[in-house]
């Protein structure tokens, strides 16, 4: 990396084993660059921009945890560091329904959110109808940058959650989706992190302005669309959604996304359950429209360009 723009010198591709700790090394000298992963060279490259500069660690569409992260300037032979004592962060098994520690009520309206809200694992209640009104007020609305934690939304929920600009969620469960569960309505980034959802009649996640929404760790339950780009809202976006370690039953479809505004959908570590007939929908395609008409449905499926897995990615279960 040199001034924002990647070269990539050497790429190699091997199986790994979640939950398990692997031993990767970069050793630079002069402009020789050898990699390692537990030992055994993976690949070599010349570069002329590692005589200075940092290390940096990153991943793609995927999530990793790194450990005992040590930079050797001595030179000679191949750093070696003991491996990590810790246990790997948990691979992802089916997520559990919480059960609340209490109750936060919604007497006062809306709760307006900057900064962090950690819920303490409470339910919060109660706003709206519990019907498809658009009109009805969020539980929380959360300023941009904000992070939502720990809480559980009790029925009516309103319009949910909306994130005026890039938010995390984490460790939310919303007990009966009222409109929708989250609107993410401005920001460039927006994370979903653990939690659940149930009962979403029509959609959870509705992506409204740009950006990525990043869905893991999730358990979706009796819903319609687990995430829509919105296909007629007033104004239109390319938008993406990333989605990894996700569980789903009785939920119609993971995704709709507008593959003529250039939406992409990404998926890995999908897990269906209760699904033998296979009817739940991975990817929806739509063609978007201006506000005040319906968008048509043009397919749906893995193409390589908007619908973004394949068959290994996905566990009927
Ligand atoms: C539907 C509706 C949009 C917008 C959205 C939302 O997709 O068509 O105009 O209101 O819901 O934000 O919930
Ligand atoms: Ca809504
Ligand atoms: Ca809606």
């Amino acid at each position: 990396m040199n001034s924002g723009s990647v070269t990539v010198l050497a790429s190699s591709s091997r199986t790994i084993a979640t939950g398990t700790w692997y031993s990767l090394s970069l050793a630079v000298s002069g402009s020789t660059i050898n990699g390692s992963v537990n030992g055994t060279a993976i690949g070599s490259a010349a570069s002329s921009v590692s005589a200075g500069g940092r290390v940096g660690l990153q991943t793609a569409y995927a999530s990793a945890g790194f450990d005992d992260v040590a930079v050797n300037t001595g030179g000679g032979s191949t750093p070696t560091t003991p491996p990590p004592t810790t246990t790997p962060p948990p691979s992802g098994g089916q997520p559990t329904w919480p059960s609340a520690t209490g109750s936060i009520s919604l007497s006062n309206g809306t709760i307006a959110v900057s900064g962090t809200y950690d819920g303490g694992m409470k339910r919060v209640c109660c706003i709206g109808d519990g019907g498809q009104s658009e009109s009805q007020d969020p539980v929380f609305d959360l300023a941009a940058g904000a992070t939502l934690k720990n809480v559980i939304i009790g029925a009516p929920a309103g319009d949910g959650v909306h994130c005026a600009g890039n938010c995390r969620l984490e460790n939310v469960w919303w007990e009966d989706v009222g409109e929708d569960a989250a609107t993410f309505l401005g920001g460039t980034n927006y994370y979903v992190v653990g939690g659940g959802a149930k009962s979403g009649t029509d959609k959870v996640f509705q992506h409204n302005r740009p950006g990525t929404v990043h869905i893991s760790g999730f358990y979706a339950q009796s819903s319609g669309k687990l995430y829509r780009a919105c296909g007629n809202c007033s104004s239109s976006y390319q938008r993406h959604v990333v989605m990894d370690n996700i569980w789903a039953t009785s939920t119609k479809v993971l995704a709709g996304i507008n593959t003529n505004w250039g939406d992409t959908a990404r998926f890995t570590n999908i897990n269906i359950l209760n699904d033998s007939s296979r009817s739940t929908v991975i990817c929806d395609k739509y063609k978007g429209v201006p506000k005040g008409s319906e968008p048509d449905h043009i397919g749906s499926g893995a193409d390589g360009v908007n619908c973004l897995y394949s068959a290994s990615d996905i566990t009927w279960r």
